[in-house]
């Protein structure tokens, strides 16, 4: 692999997001993900290898070390950021459609509830993954994920919750979108909803975390 994407897929798999940030420590002063992904750019590596070879793979790494109980949040975090930090160069190329996006993913945190730090992360663990993240926040009724999907036909939909009194909300939004949209496919997550729960609600998958989103979305495109 070309040397800028090795280091920058190091600087994403370890969370290095620019030459100024202190993490990790033994990174310190070396250029991050912000500064490589524009050498890349300037060295004219195509932004679609910039993130077939370098961004993808690693944000997979990392959705996988999550996986395993190798890494935790804060380094999941960290990773998002500097994958952030990476992608605010590349998104030009997405509106441009140099780059081709998977699909769309509409998620929001089902009404009642206000966690969102768990859908964050599923928002830039999947935009990550090359997919358009339409995010809708927090305390997101069925009208206002119909109206999403009215503007986005053919996205697929992410519904999160952390409360047992709000997880039963997953099936008031799935059977009011499914009126309109019958053939919408919904994957919920969150601490207290199970794979059995999702199946009871009429869910199409359940993802315990974001690398599970990321497998169920490519699957339903046939990946
Ligand atoms: Co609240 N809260 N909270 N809270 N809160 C919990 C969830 C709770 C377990 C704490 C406890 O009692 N031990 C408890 C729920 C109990 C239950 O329902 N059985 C609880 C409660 C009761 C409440 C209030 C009712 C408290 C009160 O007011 N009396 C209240 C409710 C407000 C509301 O929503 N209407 C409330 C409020 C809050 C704060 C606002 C203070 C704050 C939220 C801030 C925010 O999100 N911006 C908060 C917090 C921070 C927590 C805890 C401490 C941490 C949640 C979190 O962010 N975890 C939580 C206890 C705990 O979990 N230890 C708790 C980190 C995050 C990365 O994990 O969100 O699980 P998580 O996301 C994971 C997976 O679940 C998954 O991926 C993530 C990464 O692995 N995932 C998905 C999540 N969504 C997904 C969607 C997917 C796929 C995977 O696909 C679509």
């Amino acid at each position: 692999m070309n040397e800028t994407l090795q280091k920058l897929f190091t600087c994403i798999e370890f969370g290095k997001i620019n030459t100024a940030s202190p993490y990790p420590p033994q990174m310190r002063g070396q250029e991050g993900a912000m500064e490589l992904t524009k050498a890349a750019l300037d060295a004219g590596i195509a932004p679609s290898e910039i993130m077939d070879e370098a961004l993808i793979p690693a944000m997979t790494l990392v959705g996988q070390k999550f996986t395993e109980g190798k890494v935790f949040v804060p380094q999941m975090l960290l990773s998002a950021k500097a994958m952030n930090a990476a992608l605010t160069h590349i998104k030009p190329f997405f509106t441009s459609g140099e780059v081709k996006r998977k699909g769309t993913f509409i998620i929001g945190t089902v009404f009642g509830d206000l966690h969102d730090i768990g859908k964050n992360l599923v928002c830039m663990m999947v935009e990550g993954a090359g997919w358009e993240v339409i995010d809708l926040g927090v305390d997101v009724s069925a009208e206002k994920f119909v109206a999403a999907l009215d503007e986005h036909p053919g996205a697929y939909v992410g519904l999160s919750a952390l409360l047992t009194t709000t997880m039963t909300n997953m099936k008031t939004i799935i059977d009011k979108v499914h009126e309109t949209h019958p053939d919408v496919k919904f994957i919920v997550g969150g601490a207290p909803v199970s794979a059995e729960f999702a199946q009871e609600i009429g869910a199409d998958g359940y993802a315990a975390d974001p690398q599970d989103d990321i497998k169920l979305l490519d699957s339903f495109l046939g990946a």
